[in-house]
């Protein structure tokens, strides 16, 4: 199985710099070697970049580096549905999740392509459901689900060549939702799986139905992954930091479970911020957890099997 791996050094949509330094420290953490010794055929693309922007302004004042976002969203669209095209399954080495409303917007055009509707999983504190208008913060690595999901107010955003159908999209690590994210999980009726329900339940139960889902539909899936869904006494480096993330052994079994299910079409890893790290702790985990979805196991064992 083919890999294309594709960096995407972007922090302009986060408040504090950092971000830029993601994919070197991917790399440097052993990204590579570690999914080569899988058996992966994989593909180096290098860092993207975009030209620099003349500055853009927005009726929603707290908005900032709108322009550099519109280029990346464009750049790593067009990026996505190149590599998607040419191997099973890209990574996209980040970066602040303002990448993802390129990344997946360029699988959902490829998905389209294909006949089959893309599914999406944010692993995530967050929901990052903020239309232009409903940022506070103006950080925009907040809107890429409200993006991807067609919503309106994105006026200013590259037109969406296909969107992912708002049913399709299940969150899990959900801890930290602001207002009008609230009310938008509640009008459209997206799947999520707050960290209260993860206590009660586990992850496997609402993962295993998501992917019976997924895979009824004959879907491609788009995983998302964002470091402070983990717990920050695991992975300090993240500018958005959220007490009573996802366990070590939670996102192993997540990462395990779906890589075993051979159903993932895409992978961002983001939100790495290697200048808050200790000693690339941050970095190195995010590499054995990109490993565990690649194939990694301590022990071999039966497939599991995803009884409805
Ligand atoms: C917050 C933080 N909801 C905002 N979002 C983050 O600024 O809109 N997403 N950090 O991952
Ligand atoms: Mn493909
Ligand atoms: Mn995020
Ligand atoms: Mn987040």
């Amino acid at each position: 199985r083919s890999c294309t791996i594709l960096g995407a050094p972007v922090e302009t949509g986060a408040s504090q710099p950092g971000c830029l330094m993601g994919p070197a420290s991917l790399r440097t953490a052993g990204l590579l070697p570690a999914l080569g010794a899988l058996g992966w055929d994989l593909r180096d693309l290098g860092d993207l970049s975009i030209p620099p922007q003349a500055p853009r302004t927005h009726a929603n004042p707290a908005i900032h580096h709108l322009a550099e976002t519109c280029a990346w969203i464009e750049t790593l669209e067009a990026a996505a549905f190149d590599a998607a095209q040419g191997c099973d399954l890209p990574i996209f080495m980040g970066g602040d999740h303002s990448l993802s409303a390129g990344t997946v917007a360029g699988m959902a055009r490829h998905a389209e392509a294909e006949g089959r509707p893309l599914f999406l999983l944010w692993l995530d504190a967050h929901p990052d459901l903020h239309g232009l208008d409903s940022t506070e913060s103006g950080n925009l690595h907040g809107t890429p689900v409200a993006y991807v999901t067609g919503q309106p107010g994105f006026a200013a955003y590259p037109p969406l060549a296909a969107a992912v159908a708002p049913g399709n999209v299940c969150m899990m690590g959900i801890r930290s939702v602001d207002p009008a994210e609230h009310a938008r999980i509640a009008e459209l009726g997206i799947e999520v799986h707050d960290m209260r329900a993860i206590d009660e339940t586990g992850v496997l139960p609402p993962l295993e139905a998501f992917l019976e889902h997924v895979r009824a539909a004959n879907g491609m899936l788009h995983v998302s992954l964002d470091v402070d869904f983990l717990d920050p006494g695991i992975a300090p480096a993240v500018g958005t930091t959220v007490p009573g993330g996802a366990t070590f052994r939670e996102a192993h079994l997540i990462m395990e479970v779906l890589g075993e299910s051979g159903l993932v079409s895409a992978l961002d890893l983001v939100e790495l911020n290697p200048f808050l790290d200790e000693r690339g702790r941050t970095a190195s985990l995010m590499v054995e957890l990109a490993a565990s979805l690649m194939g990694r196991r301590v022990l071999d064992r039966p497939t599991r099997s995803f009884a409805a």
